[in-house]
């Protein structure tokens, strides 16, 4: 199937409880600045929105402002999370035409919308659980972010006191879904998008003695845009996928994979924000030299902040994951610097989801 051609992830959308709250958190703590602003200020009554950007990537945080907002269930149902991957398209009718002829569910046809910094477009199709995919193409608009932001009052936030922690670019942003599904979503990539086949990690490959998940990753064809998907596997205990679905309510991002070019330092920074990640076991360093080899970063260092390290031919990566950012077990992130390798993190995923396992059993939910 051809691609439909994409040229980016234009933007991630949380749907959140409290967008004022959280907007504090991604930029306290993960370094984000806070761009741009709609609600009852700028005319938007039915809902908030705060835009943060850093480097290349943009958050948008939306909350209802009353039960009467179409999407005002997701909050009960799913707690906080990623209501949409939106994705930059140069055609966004052509787009949305084209997905919806190969399968797609539309959600929203394609709409012009316009401000005095010109037109904005988008479209909405539906994707896993109550996830949706917007093409939008901002080629005619010149505002802050779309119709309805404001540039962010500067005695609110302003850029000169941001504290960007090295975020540079998405790598990659996980699906969770249903056990028997993972196929059907490979196959609404490939046939809907265009979309290619990257890897495939079976139980086998990724099952410690207890939990067991399998999981396949799809990309466009320029390799930019990159969705592991992931479902639950039979095991002596519980899969952590099922502990997702479980208090997600169904199917949706797992975790956002944000790229650095020095992970030392964004982990650094990110700790002195209060930000706790998860932590592997001493001994996965006593080995580390053997199965990596000499790497430029210090193994100490790496040992002391919980970094974790894989190689393949092409080169290493150095990735470690933060705890989940809500009281559900349901959304968390990865940070990662790739050093020539383009891989997940395979060599890892023992110690990493061991480390998930006895977070589980602190939640009595293995
Ligand atoms: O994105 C990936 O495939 C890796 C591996 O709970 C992974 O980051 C998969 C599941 C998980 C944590 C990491
Ligand atoms: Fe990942």
């Amino acid at each position: 199937m051809t691609d439909i051609p994409l040229r980016k992830i234009d933007h991630v959308r949380f749907f959140v409880g409290n967008a004022r709250q959280s907007a504090f958190f991604y930029r306290n703590a993960f370094g984000f600045d806070v761009l741009a602003y709609a609600g009852l200020e700028t005319k938007v009554k039915h809902e908030a929105g705060y835009v943060l950007k850093q480097g290349e990537i943009t958050f948008v945080l939306t909350s209802p402002l009353s039960e009467k907002h179409p999407e005002s269930a997701r909050l009960i149902k799913h707690g906080d999370g990623v209501m949409d991957i939106a994705l930059d398209v140069p055609d966004v009718r052509s787009a949305y035409e084209e997905a919806l002829k190969r399968g797609a569910a539309g959600v929203a046809p394609p709409a012009a919308l316009e401000d005095e910094h010109g037109v904005f477009e988008t479209a909405t199709i539906k994707a896993y659980g109550d996830t949706t995919h917007t093409f939008i193409n901002r080629d005619r608009y010149r505002g802050v972010f779309a119709p309805g932001f404001h540039p962010i009052a500067p005695e609110r936030y302003s850029p000169s006191t941001a504290r960007p922690v090295g975020f540079a670019a998405i790598d990659h942003i996980v699906a969770n879904v249903e056990e028997g599904k993972m196929n059907e979503w490979v196959e609404f990539y490939r046939k809907v998008l265009g979309f290619n086949q990257l890897v495939s990690f079976d139980d086998k490959d990724i099952s410690t003695e207890y939990s067991a998940l399998m999981s396949k990753v799809v990309q466009n064809g320029t390799g930019r845009v990159k969705f592991p998907i992931n479902e639950p596997a039979q095991a002596k205990r519980r899969s952590q996928i099922d502990e997702y679905l479980q208090y997600y309510g169904g199917p949706g991002v797992q975790h956002i994979a944000l790229i650095t070019g020095d992970i030392v330092k964004t982990v650094r920074a990110m700790r002195a924000n209060d930000v706790s990640f998860l932590r592997v076991p001493r001994t996965y360093y006593d080995d580390l030299t053997a199965r990596v080899g000499n790497i430029k970063e210090d193994m100490d260092e790496l040992a002391e902040l919980g970094i974790l390290v894989d190689k393949d031919d092409e080169g290493y990566m150095l990735q470690i994951f933060t705890k989940p950012v809500a009281d559900r077990p349901t959304l968390f992130f990865e940070v990662i610097q790739r050093r020539g390798s383009k891989s997940f993190g395979k060599g890892n995923f023992k110690a990493l989801f061991e480390a998930i396992e006895r977070e589980q059993e602190l939640r009595g939910t293995l």
